[in-house]
């Protein structure tokens, strides 16, 4: 590809940010104090527009209800919209009030079936009144013991409940599902990995696609081939890109393993181009987020990282030499197609990078020059005043 043409490419490439990603976040076992972090939804946008303002990449804020709180949602995107970014994918939140204890729709309750329900269509609301095109689902739902529950009759329930879902999409969106195959059940999940929400989708029907979180695999897995077959179905719909080294680390993208973050942009970047429209037409709408949690980092700084990384992979996977790769691969020549590979991800794409945001009006350094205007220290100063420096006992989010 030429340079002009990788320069358009790159241009084009957006990621969404996650409201919780500016909150103060933690593990399981506490939360530290973050003086800067923002708490209410007006502090987040405001902090998703920083992050935006200088990377230029990062235009749509997702949201996660009910940690995001407003009493009218089109002021909600009338905000969001104050702040340069507009409002993305609506998460709703199955997973903390006890009632779902033992899961959402695939509760043997049919009242907790009925309330996970509710909640979706307030979702949909909230889609409906800010814009948003995707409604983003993540299901805690599993079982702890062998025995715990009917497997069969749970995934029977998922389907009624997520058909019902589906039904009040408004039109032009999309449903996107998540999957993870541990944590916080340990024996079963409902929804474990991506064959089984592939399945899934394709009862629900073309609106209905598969989210790949980097960071919900078990350790080792070709994440890159399974972001192959889910192009080549058609049924990829998103990502929500962190790093792991161990587990669901949600560590801020590129920071442990970049390699694999390249070589999951190479079958995004192979499929743009792929032969078969179907693919093509795939790889262009998948909507690409971040999710991470930044306990020990200023979050606006994170994100600022996280764009890069991914602007990083994205430019070396726009370089990798298409045809020599062909060529090699039909010629089963393993080591110069691995060459091939190895060529474009240790070509310094910084000056390509830099030209990029010099042509969108951005500074070429962002990390810096967000340093640079006292953005962060100004709103953590006022935070201070406004909240104090409490730290939380429990985990989470907050
Ligand atoms: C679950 O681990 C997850 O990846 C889902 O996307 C949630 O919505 C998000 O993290 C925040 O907890
Ligand atoms: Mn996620």
């Amino acid at each position: 590809m030429n340079r002009a043409e990788v320069i358009k490419r790159l241009r084009s490439q957006t990621v969404e940010t996650p409201s919780w990603g500016f909150a103060a976040s933690g593990t399981r076992f506490g939360t530290f104090p973050q003086p800067w972090a923002a708490k209410s939804l007006e502090e987040k946008l405001a902090d998703a527009g920083q992050a935006h303002k200088f990377t230029g990449i990062l235009p749509k804020v997702a949201l996660h209800i009910p940690w995001d709180k407003c009493d009218d949602w089109s002021k909600g995107k009338a905000l969001a919209a104050q702040n340069g970014v507009a409002i993305g994918a609506i998460n709703p939140n199955l997973f903390q009030q006890p009632i779902y204890q033992y899961g959402s729709l695939c509760h043997p309750e049919a009242s907790v079936r009925a309330a996970a329900q509710a909640h979706l269509s307030e979702c949909v609301d909230i889609m409906k009144a800010t814009g948003s095109d995707a409604l983003s689902l993540w299901f805690a739902d599993g079982s702890n013991y062998p025995g715990q529950d009917d497997f069969r009759a749970r995934r029977r329930r998922l389907i009624e409940g997520l058909t019902t879902c589906y039904a009040k999409l408004p039109a032009n969106t999309r449903m996107l599902i998540e999957y993870k195959f541990f944590e916080p059940a340990f024996y079963h999940t409902d929804l474990a990995d991506w064959g089984s929400v592939a399945l899934i989708c394709k009862r629900l029907g073309p609106k209905a696609t598969v989210l790949v979180d980097t960071g919900h695999h078990p350790q080792g897995t070709n994440i890159e081939w399974i972001v192959a077959c889910l192009l080549d179905e058609g049924i990829l719909g998103g990502f929500h890109f962190n790093s792991r080294k161990y587990a669901d680390d949600d560590l801020t993208v590129g920071s442990i393993n970049p390699h694999e973050l390249f070589l999951v942009y190479n079958e995004l970047a192979a499929a743009e181009e792929d032969a078969d429209t179907a693919v093509r037409a795939c790889a262009q709408k998948v909507a690409y987020m971040f999710d991470q949690c930044h306990s020990y980092k200023n979050p606006i700084e994170a994100t600022i990282q996280s764009a890069l990384a991914v602007q990083e992979a994205y430019a070396k996977a726009l370089l990798v030499d298409r045809a020599a790769l062909t060529k090699a691969r039909n010629a089963c020549d393993t080591v110069t197609a691995e060459e091939c590979l190895k060529e474009a991800y240790s070509t310094d794409v910084r000056p390509i990078l830099k030209e990029v945001r010099e042509a969108m009006g951005i500074d070429p350094n962002p990390l810096t020059a967000f340093r640079a205007s006292g953005y962060a220290e100004k709103v953590t100063a006022e935070r201070i005043k406004k909240y104090g420096k409490v730290a939380s006992a429990g985990g989470g989010f907050q």
